[in-house]
């Protein structure tokens, strides 16, 4: 079965005038609930990476996520950090953390590389072609076998980039980075497209949780998007397709609906005597 990573943000609320201490409790709570949930991983992240938002300074991303891993790191947890940057990588690594979580898979910092190879920690590089503030310019596809052979194509160049920096094949995971750079017919095309993914020879973590390609896919009466909070199921169906495609890790916000799904899906395999599974 697919390894569940919990998604924290830990992004200011603007419900909640605490400041710091009370933003940092909150997130540790989450992430503690999440464990109890079933996640395999937490992964910690304080900068949006929404499509339009604008990036936070170095030092509030470090004051953020620092605290975060620090305590959950310290109770047990296996936390990634959700970072482009090579400062903040270098401090969540300390802190505890023993994966990366890059979405620029090395490219809006490229020392972040270095940072990984350096330490024992696994990398994890997301297909990605540019900041939240331009991205959807770029989502163009136009060379043959469209966006599945353009993401497979730029996947392996962050793929030499890691080893180039002295990150071993074995630390390194593959994201197709659904929603960056992509419209909604870009990703399902990924989703269809896993085999060729996993013909880069590495695991496969994907990302669709509560994404807007949920949303367009289940519009309202008036055609508006389904709004983010009432994605749940379609984003657990897609964890229970996923973990039929072979994925390695698949990255939720709602823990407990996908670890139900693959307790479902365990049990049947269980049942067919752990016969290979359509990719
Ligand atoms: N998506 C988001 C943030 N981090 N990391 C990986 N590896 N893969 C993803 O698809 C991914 C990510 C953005 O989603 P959110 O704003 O819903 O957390």
């Amino acid at each position: 079965m697919p390894l569940l990573m919990g998604v924290v943000n830990v992004t200011p609320d603007s419900f909640s005038d605490g400041g710091r201490f009370v933003e940092a409790e909150a997130a540790i709570d989450h992430g503690r609930r999440l464990l109890a949930e079933g996640a395999d991983i937490v992964d910690v992240g304080g900068e949006s990476t929404r499509p339009g938002a604008t990036r936070p300074l170095v030092e509030e991303e470090l004051s953020r996520v620092v605290p975060v891993i620090t305590t959950l790191a310290a109770e047990g947890a296996v936390v990634s950090v959700d970072t482009m940057r090579s400062e903040v990588a270098r401090a969540a690594i300390e802190a505890g953390a023993g994966i990366v979580n890059d979405v620029s898979g090395g490219l809006a910092d490229p020392a972040i590389l270095d940072v990984v190879a350096d330490s024992g920690a696994s990398y994890v590089a997301m297909h990605w072609r540019g900041h939240a503030d331009r991205m959807q310019s770029l989502a163009h596809y136009d060379e043959p076998g469209g966006v599945v052979a353009a993401v497979v194509r730029e996947l392996g160049e962050r793929v030499e980039a890691a080893r180039v920096a002295g990150i071993p094949d074995d630390r390194l995971v593959l994201d197709p980075g659904l929603g960056f750079a992509k419209t909604a017919s870009h990703n399902w095309a990924l989703v269809a497209g896993t085999p060729q993914l996993h013909a880069l020879g590495f695991p496969l973590l994907v990302g669709g949780s509560r994404k807007s390609f949920l949303g367009s896919l289940l519009p309202g009466p008036d055609g508006s998007p389904r709004p983010v909070d009432d994605r749940e199921a379609a984003s657990t169906a897609l964890t229970l397709l996923l973990a039929q495609r072979g994925a390695w890790g698949i990255r939720v916000h709602d823990v407990r609906s996908s670890a139900d799904a693959l307790a479902v899906l365990a049990r049947l395999e269980q049942e067919r005597g752990g016969e290979p599974r359509d990719r």
